[in-house]
């Protein structure tokens, strides 16, 4: 009895020796696990809250560092980029070209999407975009040059003094400008800024001349002259002072459209008729040249447009490779637009002469015919 007595003993306190050390394996087990997770949490494998802490130090980081400027207008911007997806798909050998700015970009895995983005978005700056162009005639600076004339004098007599004071380089410091402009190609017309002279050649200038911003993005302000031209065909000759010297940067005609960046669109390269607008052309001024860079208006054909004003349509099927000699510019050919839906067939266009201008169409009744515009002589 004492000896059964005993072993039972001994096999309860077995028995409650086991409990024990499995609550005791249990509960460290327990704590294994919990510590695990918040090891976890600290070691940032859980995506959801370790993106929004990296995403913001990123930001931090480019704050104090502003050559990291790639993550910032990503996170700053991400509308524009994702408003205008069909650029993006327009060019996409573009974003293939410059792939190391993503790679170079350490938080590139945290933005990478947007990166891609904005690698399309900024070569697409390259080429300007329509909307930010308006025309030159309401770019000019609010600031008015001294002019003085002989009034008893025809106006193809005419010779302009001219004096302005304006900071051209943006040193902070007003330069003196002093033009002597003689009308219908009178020798002699030359502009000075600080001492340093420009002879303008060949001009008929109409005595205005104002300041103008080309490009917001440089410091310079440059003058505008204003040439009538041999028959109403006005131009405006830009003039830039360096601080040293003055130069004579080009020609572009007076109702061409500017972006304020430097890029410009001719007249003569604007469907100007046409709702919406476009364009088959787009220049800057480079080594005193007007430099222009084809746009593609293929894209055009086969869609419709609104078209105001007065044309000229002359009736046929097709359009004529020599379409010039059907061109009559009469009474009997010019036809009045107004918001009529005229859908574009074809346009005429030469790599080399960009000049927007003969289109064949088909009208709303079904006839086909080459449109064109009067466009000066
Ligand atoms: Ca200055
Ligand atoms: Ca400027």
């Amino acid at each position: 009895m004492i000896v059964d007595y005993q072993n039972r003993k001994k096999t309860k306190s077995i028995y409650l020796l086991f409990c024990i050390s499995l609550i005791v394996v249990f509960m460290l087990s327990g704590c294994n696990l919990r510590t695990k997770v918040d090891d976890a949490d600290g070691k940032q494998i859980s995506p959801a809250p370790t993106n929004i802490p990296q995403s913001s130090s990123s930001e931090n980081n480019t704050d104090e560092e502003p050559t990291a400027a790639a993550p910032t207008e990503a996170a700053v911007e991400p509308t524009p980029v994702a408003a205008e997806p069909t650029k993006a798909a327009l060019e996409p050998t573009n974003a293939a070209v410059e792939p190391t700015p993503a790679s170079i970009d350490p938080t590139d895995t945290v933005v990478e999407p947007n990166n891609d983005n904005e690698n399309s978005d900024k070569v697409i700056t390259d080429a300007p975009n329509f909307k930010d162009f308006i025309e030159i005639n309401e770019c000019f600076k609010d600031y008015s040059f001294d002019v003085s004339y002989d009034e008893t004098l025809m106006f193809y007599e005419r010779i302009f003094t001219i004096h302005g004071r304006y900071d051209m380089n943006g040193d902070g410091e007003a330069d003196e400008i002093h033009a002597l402009l003689k009308a219908d190609y009178q020798e002699g017309s030359y502009i000075e800024v600080n001492g340093s002279r420009v002879v303008v050649n060949y001009c008929n200038p109409s005595g205005d001349i104002r300041m103008i911003d080309l490009d917001h993005t440089d410091s310079y302000t440059e003058v505008a002259i204003f040439d009538d031209g041999p028959s109403a065909d006005p131009t405006l000759l830009f003039f830039r002072y360096d601080g040293k010297e003055l130069s004579f940067l080009g020609s572009i005609d007076q109702f061409a459209l500017m972006d304020g960046q430097g890029k410009f669109i001719s007249w003569f390269h604007l469907a100007n008729n046409f709702e919406p607008q476009f364009y088959s052309a787009w220049g800057e001024f480079k080594n005193g040249e007007y430099l222009i860079t084809n746009h593609d208006v293929e894209q055009y054909i086969g869609k419709t447009f609104l078209v105001s004003g007065t044309g000229f349509f002359e009736p046929m099927d097709q359009m004529p490779e020599n379409y010039y000699e059907y061109a009559r510019w009469d009474r009997e050919s010019a036809r009045e637009f107004n918001e009529t839906k005229v859908k574009i067939l074809d346009i005429n266009i030469e790599e080399t002469d960009r000049t927007l201008n003969w289109f064949h169409v088909e009208l709303v009744d079904g006839e086909k015919g080459l449109l064109y515009f009067w466009i000066g002589d």
